[in-house]
């Protein structure tokens, strides 16, 4: 997909967007890197941080080596779709192949939160609908921001058009989400500065 440069739909407000990285193909670390580096080169992202980087077991298909996990901060002008875009080109050019659902790639880049926006349609759902049970996503978004507020999952029968706006049902922090421990169990510290 091409880069998004058309600055007639890109607008000048600028929000506070988390996306989940992940590597477990190739030099994982420097995937990651590559990845950060390219996130920038579209005007309308910004990347603001880094989380540290984590070791964790595969979530999911677990025949698999582990991954390598970061999360970023990033401000950025697009909508979700052109983010959406814009990760996806990422992805395309660091080599990721969909070959197996769930499978080894060298890079996946998820939109975890966009704003405080609850939305679903056929492409894209925010907040990630997997989120809440991911340690790898939420212990790295804790780093960044503990006390940020995860809205709930979109209730059935919402987003007639894809947006429920900023009303989800509840919303929970990054904080009481890892309480009591289980999630962080297989997210060991990788590199504390490594970007
Ligand atoms: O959804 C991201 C790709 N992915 C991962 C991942 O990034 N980390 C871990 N630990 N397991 C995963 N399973 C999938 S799919």
């Amino acid at each position: 997909m091409a880069r998004i440069n058309d600055d007639a739909i890109r607008s000048d407000v600028s929000v506070i967007a988390y996306l989940g990285l992940g590597s477990n193909l190739g030099d994982r670390e420097e995937n990651l890197r590559r990845a950060l580096r390219l996130l920038g080169d579209e005007p309308g992202v910004r990347l603001l941080r880094v989380s540290p980087l984590y070791e964790t077991d595969p979530v999911g298909y677990t025949e698999q080596d582990p991954f390598l996990n970061a999360v970023a901060e990033v401000e950025t002008t697009l909508d979700p779709h052109q983010l959406l875009s814009w990760v996806l080109d990422i992805e395309r050019r660091l080599g990721r192949v969909r070959s197996v659902r769930w499978g080894p790639r060298t890079i996946d880049i998820d939109i975890l939160l966009y704003n405080n926006l609850v939305m679903r349609d056929k492409d894209l759902e925010i907040p990630h609908p997997r989120m809440w049970q991911r340690g790898f996503v939420l212990v790295p978004l804790a780093d960044l921001n503990a006390d940020i507020a995860v809205p709930s999952p979109p209730a059935p029968g919402c987003c007639n058009g894809g947006v429920q706006g900023s009303s989800g049902t509840g919303a929970r922090t990054v904080r009481d989400l890892l309480a009591g421990g289980r999630l962080k169990e297989d997210v060991r510290l990788y590199k504390r500065a490594w970007i």
